[in-house]
């Protein structure tokens, strides 16, 4: 099989090369093909021990991969990705390009990869803070039915990329340079992930609300967002108020997301034991803690959920989905 990573040099690409090796995804007979833009084809990368060469999309598409996992950006996806499947591809994108197109499937693997089938040539992967949320809703949307969802985000500099984190780095080091945002993120909270919209919701905060309609195959469930930059690296996280149709137990609640694939329950107050992204950085799973009713309203729930936004919530997504394909032989 031949796999290409389109966007290999990328901070998103950096970590899908980490899980590759780490799930042994690339197997002794395949082919890793790294792609990049044209600065930077013909750059040597390593992995597992062997040294690559960067080629240029136009190159990727004519070895007619199996799979591309694509993380380099809307445009690069529009453009290329109907390229790549019109060989044969089966891409796995990370960008918001196809995501809430009504033919590409948005998928997150313990949710819903039984959508798959080998007439998908483009699937979409989800927005990070998406990603993490719909994990722990979904089992508690089987079992108590979500009316509404009010979530507020406090997410990692890594999701805007290098030049976020540079920003920081420059601000604890006192040196003026390149700014990714219109303010200082050091000692800072920025009330805006992404541009505006016409409604006064950020491009972020509309994600969180129209993804989570189309993972969920629900268009019913409610969803207000506030989501807000903070200056830390490890991952995105996140308070989420649900309030269900039909009343719940704690404990069944926590029972439920203790057998969720993908979810560590994080929740021990005696031993100030709660998810931070202090302890996701480099995981794969999501962390959920925190839970308890909402005592100002009936069948309402409170959590606090926090994932490493590059792996579960760009690369480890993306991979699952790549994992599944073959597992299922979808390419
Ligand atoms: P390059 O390193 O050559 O610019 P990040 O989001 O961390 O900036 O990474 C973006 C990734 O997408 C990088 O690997 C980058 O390659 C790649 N990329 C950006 N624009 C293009 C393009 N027009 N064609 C192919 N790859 C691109
Ligand atoms: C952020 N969620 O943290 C963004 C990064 O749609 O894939 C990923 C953007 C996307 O700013």
């Amino acid at each position: 099989m031949k796999i290409a990573v389109v966007g290999a040099t990328g901070m998103v690409g950096e970590v899908m090369l980490q899980v590759l090796a780490e799930r042994n995804f690339v197997k002794a007979n395949d082919e890793l093909i790294l792609v990049a833009s044209e600065r930077s084809v013909g750059k040597e990368m390593e992995f597992q021990g062997k040294t690559y060469k960067v080629v240029g999309l136009a190159t990727a598409v004519e070895m007619k991969p199996e799979i591309a996992l694509f993380s380099a950006g809307g445009g690069t996806s529009l453009e290329w990705a109907p390229k790549f499947a019109e060989v044969g591809t089966t891409v796995v994108d990370n960008s918001s390009a196809w995501r809430m197109d009504p033919t590409k499937k948005l998928i997150v693997p313990e949710i819903n990869a039984d959508q798959l089938t080998k007439e998908d040539k483009i699937i979409a992967n989800p927005n990070c803070s998406t990603i993490q949320m719909v994990l722990a809703l979904a089992p508690l949307h089987k079992k108590y039915n979500i009316k509404r969802v009010i979530v507020s985000t406090y997410q990692s500099i890594t999701g805007t990329g290098v030049k976020a984190v540079k920003q920081l780095e420059n601000e604890y080091a006192g040196i003026d340079g390149e700014m990714a945002y219109k303010y200082q993120i050091h000692r800072n909270a920025i009330p805006q992930c992404d541009v505006f919209e016409d409604n006064g919701y950020t491009k972020e905060e509309m994600k969180l609300v129209k993804e989570t309609k189309k993972i969920l195959s629900d268009d019913s469930v409610k969803v207000t967002a506030t989501a807000v930059r903070v200056p830390i690296v490890g991952g995105h996280s996140e308070a989420v108020n649900v309030e269900f149709s039909n009343d719940f137990d704690i404990n069944e609640v926590r029972s439920i997301l203790e057998n969720t694939d993908g979810v560590v329950v994080q929740d021990n107050l005696k031993e100030f034991e709660y998810p931070m992204p202090l302890f996701a950085q480099g995981k794969n799973e999501v962390f959920v803690g925190r839970l308890r009713r909402d005592e100002s309203q009936a069948n309402t729930l409170n959590m606090w959920i926090v994932a490493d936004n590059l792996r579960k919530g760009a690369a480890t997504n993306t991979i699952q989905i790549a994992e599944y394909l073959v597992a299922n032989n979808l390419v």
